[in-house]
């Protein structure tokens, strides 16, 4: 099929596109290197070092023979976003391309705006650019867990039967999101489902919990193949961190008591649904959501686990949440549909939190120490006065 992966120079939006280039798909990636601009603004970079866009497509084609496309633009603009629908014709589209830190988007009211305006807009412009030049184009979304955020219900894969005054209806599942970035996913579903709702469009929105890991099949075939893996308190994710914290001797940083539970999932199962979704397309007018996610577990048995692996001593200390969020909530996620299709999930085992060690080892002297700590609060972004 011919794919075109949007946010492809992002950590899982590369090395999704070298699974589906490698599983024998034309693919071609598109980004604006925004996530770039976010390291540069806010003094971190990538722990493991990453090579430009131009420099990866010419490492892979080296490697394997294939060919990546390469597109640089921002999905905000229109006229670029259907000039390549128009030129590379998708079958599929797989959409990475947002501004993903819940930190970042609660910085403060311009962060909140840009996250907003940059997801919104962006999905807006494509989902116009697919119904105006080929309906049939498969879009397959990356939402997020966080939409739902932590109901006291059994969370189910998108819809909920509801019953009300005695009458039946298939609703939306009701999202209760925990940041204005996980806001914009929830904006973005909805109009999704509205344009296969009117326009026939095919979509799979994907509700993605954390990811953990940095290495695949592909990105080890080549250092230059290398995705990123963000230790900073604004985009560094709570497995990721838990384990760079480990290596480098810093404490782990557990927000409150830990008790706040999220799905989970390894950047290979990652690569591996995304392919599953494109070679099993939605059906005209269907807007079909799966869970990606494979385990749940604690913030505190998270760190643990992290604690138990690591040889050698490690200090677990418990902040000041800088977040608000439930510290105790029953979580409970339904996640059959990628299984469905034929997902074997890597589960969290002793041997991926390993391998992940000698990798920080070996880029250790490239963290800012300074980034470590949260700096962003879900409170302190309002300036009041
Ligand atoms: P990332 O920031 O590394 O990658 C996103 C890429 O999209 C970046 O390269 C960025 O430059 C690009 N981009 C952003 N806005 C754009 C625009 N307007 N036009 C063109 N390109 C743009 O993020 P990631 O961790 O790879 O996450 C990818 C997607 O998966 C996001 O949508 C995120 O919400 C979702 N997700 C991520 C995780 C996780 O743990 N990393 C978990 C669940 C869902
Ligand atoms: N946490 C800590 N200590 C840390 C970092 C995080 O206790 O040092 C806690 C947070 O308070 C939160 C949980 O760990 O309860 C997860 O935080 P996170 O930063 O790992 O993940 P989150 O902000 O939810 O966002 C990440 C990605 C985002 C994606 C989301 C999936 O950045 O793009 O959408 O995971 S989900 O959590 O399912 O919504």
């Amino acid at each position: 099929m011919r794919v075109l992966v949007l946010g492809g120079d992002g950590y899982l939006g590369w090395p999704t596109a070298l699974h589906l280039s490698d599983s024998g798909h034309q693919t071609a990636v598109l980004d604006n290197f925004a996530r770039r601009g976010y390291d540069r603004e806010l003094g971190v970079d990538s722990l493991v070092p990453i090579e430009d866009l131009d420099t990866r497509v010419a490492a892979w084609h080296e490697v394997s023979g294939q060919q990546i496309t390469a597109y640089s633009g921002d999905l905000c603009d229109a006229d670029f976003v259907y000039r390549v629908v128009r030129e590379f014709r998708p079958e599929a589209i797989v959409h990475f391309a947002e501004q993903r830190a819940a930190p970042y988007s609660m910085i403060d009211r311009q962060h909140a705006v840009y996250t907003q305006q940059n997801n919104v807009i962006g999905t807006l412009n494509l989902m116009y650019a697919v119904a105006e030049i080929d309906p049939d184009i498969h879009l397959v979304k990356l939402g997020t867990m966080g939409e739902y955020g932590t109901p006291n219900i059994d969370i189910e894969e998108g819809w909920l039967e509801v019953e009300h005054n005695g009458r039946k209806d298939r609703m939306l599942y009701p999202k209760k999101p925990g940041s204005f970035y996980h806001l914009s996913k929830v904006h973005d579903s909805h109009n999704l489902e509205f344009g296969c709702r009117v326009w026939g469009l095919r979509v799979t929105d994907l509700n993605q919990g954390v990811v953990y890991g940095q290495q695949t099949p592909q990105t080890i075939r080549d250092p230059r193949l290398a995705t990123r893996f963000d230790y900073d308190a604004v985009f560094g994710t709570v497995l990721n961190r838990f384990v760079i914290q480990a290596v480098l001797g810093e404490p782990l940083t557990v927000y409150g008591t830990g008790g706040q539970t999220r799905g989970l999932l390894d950047i290979r199962d990652t690569i591996e649904c995304i392919r599953l979704a494109v070679e099993n397309p939605a059906e005209v007018g269907e807007f079909r959501v799966f869970n990606q996610m494979t385990e749940s577990f604690s913030v505190a048995e998270i760190a643990e686990l992290v604690a138990d692996t690591f040889p050698g001593p490690v200090q677990v200390d418990h902040l000041e949440n800088p977040r608000v969020e439930q510290p105790e909530h029953y979580y409970n996620v339904k996640h059959t549909g990628l299984v469905g299709l034929g997902l074997q999930p890597h589960l969290l085992s002793d041997t991926l939190i390993e391998s992940m060690f000698p990798i920080v080892a070996e880029h250790k002297d490239r963290v800012n120490l300074g980034a470590l700590l949260p700096t962003v609060t879900w409170r302190g972004g309002l300036k009041t006065g």
